[in-house]
């Protein structure tokens, strides 16, 4: 565990997939090796809908691009896939299975991360084992309110005073935001449209990591 949690020092910027941003597959993983070429060094697989087979391919596809640049990669709710192409870790929902559990059936193998919405689910992750948390949607996102409606900045600082691990704002946010919400006490930054639908996503990408050191 305190291996693990050491290895979370570079989860500064996490960046999560979404094909429905592309027109076509190989575009995002254009973008997606780009974000990795300017320093990404975390990646959640994100692709919800997707037939079991196909996400397991896209899987190991997005594990050998990570490899290469020794970035982690986390899949989003899918505990047998993420064990099945080796991931690093899985990135839990409120409705996937709980901390615990996923645990014992990976042999405590993976990296954890959860997504919260409020003070009470941010501790409730972390009682049950959490290593890290994403926390939001903060502002509103391009979505609108398919994510929930905006938490705000300022459950950031109630949050990290009552959760020890790594929280990870999430939802609407774009370089402009950055300095509020590491000032809020944010440990990073968690993104999707702001660095994939970018227009470069190399300069984008260098400007997060920048903003957020
Ligand atoms: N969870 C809360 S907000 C969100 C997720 C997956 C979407 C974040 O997308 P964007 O484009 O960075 O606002």
């Amino acid at each position: 565990m305190k291996m693990k949690n050491e290895k979370l020092a570079d989860l500064k910027l996490y960046l999560i997939t979404d094909r429905k941003l592309f027109a076509v597959q190989c575009s995002m993983f254009v973008a997606i090796e780009a974000a990795l070429k300017a320093g990404v060094k975390y990646i959640q697989l994100r692709e919800k809908h997707l037939p079991t087979r196909k996400l397991l391919d896209l899987g190991y596809w997005m594990l050998e691009l990570t490899k290469e640049y020794n970035a982690k990669l986390l899949i989003n709710d899918r505990v047998d896939i993420a064990l099945a192409v080796g991931a690093d870790g899985v990135h839990l929902g409120q409705k996937s299975l709980p901390v615990h559990a996923v645990r014992k059936i990976s042999d405590d193998k993976l990296l954890i991360g959860v997504s919260t919405h409020s003070v009470d689910e941010a501790v409730e992750a972390e009682k049950d084992g959490a290593d890290f948390i994403t926390l939001g949607p903060i502002y509103e996102t391009p979505s609108k309110l398919k994510y929930g409606t905006p938490i705000g900045i300022d459950i950031l600082t109630r949050v990290k005073s009552k959760v020890p691990i790594p929280v990870l704002a999430i939802g609407g946010i774009k370089l402009d935001k950055v300095k509020e919400i590491m000032d809020a006490g944010a440990d990073g930054i968690a993104v999707i449209s702001a660095i994939l639908a970018a227009e470069n996503t190399t300069k984008t990408t260098e400007e997060f990591l920048r903003l957020i050191k």
